[in-house]
């Protein structure tokens, strides 16, 4: 079968390929069935090339899986490549009913409650259910993904999200207790050992009140790094550390890697230390662009590291933290100055360079990191107004390469080439690297081509563009704005990501596919070799999915002991007001199928789908309760709940999953 479908595909690109010298001639160039229906669709050759290129026929599977973000969705989408089709999204800052993601199943409220954080000065925290998903990161060994686990952010409440790809499910939520709002996060030094989160607005700590007035003297910007602890398959908190940093609004951030790993870039605005329209007189969007320069701030995570394990912090919100005045003395932070309105902080695959674009610049500029480490240890006088200091541009900078209007993110292939979006000429720009990457029959650090895409890109995605061993390959233009290239569904578009054919260097360069996102507003995300992927087929019989740890457990370890292995072990129990229910879920049938309680009584149900084979996934929903669990083969979920509502209620199955499916079900009686 695959050798036909092989052999097709070969026999239609060949037919196509005889006459690419016009790209509108609807398909003219092939014969048979292909050309018939190119003409009958209006294709042109180049649509053709495309569709072939994109085709992924039933039954087969995608080379490349890519994680997006899910945007104000507070989700992660998991997308196939070449063929863009959506494969599934992740519940993870967002109660998601299909997965059984806060609707009962304890261990996922339990996560969803982690994200809420503790009390602040005596202020409980309002319970969060939504978020601003921006930056997922694949965990990596020596710069390289390993496929284990995926991080993502919450600008909007200084959140991060630790996703185990055994099973594609969220095990970990934290939030922040210094920071308000968060933006260069989440990305990982090579090992994965931090988890970076950076700032965005300066704000006085979370809990904490100071008027704009006090700006400069009660505002700080942060940048946190998390202690990952791959063992645990968690983030150690009690481990991990901010540092304060002057109040600018830190943006972006990357990881050094190889000649550079152990320090962090983060690209920065408002060095002007705007305050907006009623205190200085200028709206921000004016405020925050009237400098010529901001800072790209290096900082040496590997000293802060030993500073922070030595005591050197101080506790803000139960959280340590190094005082900027630590920083400045023990040599933690550096600022190099960028050009205006920076975006984007992209170290090169080779670790030797740092790519900032400005937004209000035409170029890129490309900055040395072995310029910088160098002109550190040269040291320098010049500082900024809080006392930092700055290195000069002109002994750090290595290239200025002029790409075109609203340059932002860049990524890298496997050819010497860096691609960096272009958001108000809504394009993709490729151009060479220089030192001893550039590539072939090329000069270095110049443009090269650029591709129109549709519309006003914000970020793009190569195939392990950010890793020490990009894939080339494959690219996607995020796009903010669809505008006319799907049907108008009212005011509210899809973002469009396009996929682009970055296989071929040089010139070639062209757009395969449009796919709509229509769940939230994705920024970045990242693109993984599928065959690195070792997802769980089934989980172990008895698997409480929240006692997954490290990938090195023993999967025994996480069979809960409120697992029920066998219908022999099923059963009601009541002890005083507390009743419970060892429950088996299996096609077609819950054991045992009546359940019945006094109108008060604590309910604590486990259930546990012994089924053994792939797909055979239940569920499990109490009407009236708002409860709705998913059971994927062998998993064990508990519910625990108060019997308030008396009256009976027809528990059934909501997934189809038999012949039988709608004779899976009980009643659940609840006696006034
Ligand atoms: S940001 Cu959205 S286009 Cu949050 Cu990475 Cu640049
Ligand atoms: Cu089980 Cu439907």
């Amino acid at each position: 079968m695959k050798f036909l479908a092989v052999l097709a595909a070969v026999v239609l690109f060949g037919l196509v390929a005889v006459s690419c010298n016009d790209d509108d001639d609807g398909g003219g160039g092939a014969t048979g069935a292909a050309a018939d229906i190119a003409e009958e669709r209006g294709l042109s050759d180049a649509d053709v090339a495309a569709a072939l290129k994109t085709y992924v026929p039933s039954g087969q599977i995608d080379e490349y899986i890519t994680f997006a973000s899910g945007g104000q969705s507070g989700q992660v989408h998991v997308i196939g490549v070449p063929s863009m089709r959506l494969l599934r999204t992740i519940a993870v800052f967002t109660p998601e009913p299909w997965q059984g993601y806060g609707y009962g199943a304890m261990e996922t409220e339990a996560t969803l409650d982690g994200g809420n954080g503790e009390a602040i000065n005596g202020q409980e925290p309002i319970d969060l259910n939504w978020a601003d998903t921006h930056h997922p990161a694949l965990s990596e060994t020596e710069g390289d993904y390993d496929g284990q686990f995926l991080f993502i952010n919450d600008k909007a409440n200084s959140r991060l999200a630790v996703i185990d790809l055994r099973d594609f499910a969220t095990k970990q939520l934290v939030r922040n207790p210094v920071a308000v709002v968060d933006h260069g996060g989440t990305f990982v030094t090579p090992n994965t050992d931090w988890i970076i989160e950076g700032g965005q607005y300066g704000t006085p700590p979370q809990g904490e009140f100071a008027s704009l007035d006090q700006y400069k003297d009660e505002y700080q910007g942060l940048v946190t790094f998390w202690k990952f602890d791959r063992a645990a398959g968690r983030i150690d908190e009690a481990s991990s550390f901010a540092m304060q940093l002057p109040p600018y609004w830190q943006d972006l951030c990357d990881s050094g890697k190889l000649v550079s790993e152990g320090w962090v870039f983060c690209n920065s605005i408002n060095t002007e230390l705007s305050t907006g329209m009623t205190h200085s007189g200028e709206q921000f969007e004016a405020g925050t662009a009237a400098n010529e320069t901001d800072y790209l701030h290096a900082i040496n995570l590997n000293k802060a590291a030993e500073i922070a394990a030595g005591g050197g912090t101080e506790q803000v919100n139960g959280f340590n933290v190094i005082p900027l005045q630590t920083s400045i003395d023990e040599g933690l932070l550096y600022f190099v100055p960028e050009p205006k309105s920076p975006h984007g902080s992209d170290v090169t695959p080779d670790g030797k360079y740092v790519v900032v674009s400005g937004k209000l610049d035409t170029h890129a500029n490309v900055y040395s990191t072995e310029k910088l480490i160098a002109a550190v240890e040269a040291g320098t006088s010049d500082t900024d107004e809080f006392g930092v200091p700055v290195l000069k541009m002109e002994d750090v900078l290595e290239a200025q390469v002029e790409l075109g209007l609203g340059p932002l993110h860049t990524q890298f292939d496997n050819q010497g080439y860096a691609y960096t979006s272009l958001f108000l000429d809504s394009a993709v720009a490729r151009w060479s690297l220089g030192g001893d990457s550039t590539p072939e029959g090329q000069e270095p650090w110049q443009l090269v081509t650029t591709t129109p895409v549709q519309y006003n890109i914000g970020h793009l995605v190569a195939a392990e563009g950010d890793t020490v061993e990009p894939d080339g390959r494959y690219l996607i233009a995020m796009n903010k704005w669809a505008i006319d290239r799907f049907f108008p569904t009212g005011p509210l578009l899809p973002q469009n990501f396009q996929l682009v054919d970055i296989s071929q260097g040089g010139e070639t360069m062209p757009v395969l596919y449009d796919s709509p996102i229509g769940v939230g507003e994705p920024h970045y995300a990242q693109m993984i070799k599928a065959d690195k992927l070792q997802p769980w087929l089934v989980y172990p019989v008895g698997t409480d999915p929240g006692l997954m740890a490290g990938w090195d457990q023993d999967p025994a370890a996480a069979i809960s002991p409120n697992a029920v292995l066998t219908e022999q072990e099923a059963g009601v129990t009541r002890d005083g007001k507390d009743v419970t229910i060892n429950m088996t879920v299996v096609r077609s049938h819950y054991t045992p199928d009546l359940v019945e309680v006094k109108q008060g009584d604590h309910v604590i149900w486990h259930l546990t789908n012994i089924e053994t084979t792939q797909d055979a996934t239940h569920g499990f929903t109490i009407p009236g309760y708002d409860i709705n669990v998913s059971l994927e083969a062998g998993k064990t979920v508990t519910v625990e709940f108060d019997a308030t509502q008396a009256g009976v209620f027809s528990f059934y199955c909501t997934e189809f999953c038999s012949a039988l499916h709608l004779e899976m079900m009980g009643y659940f009686t609840v006696e006034p």
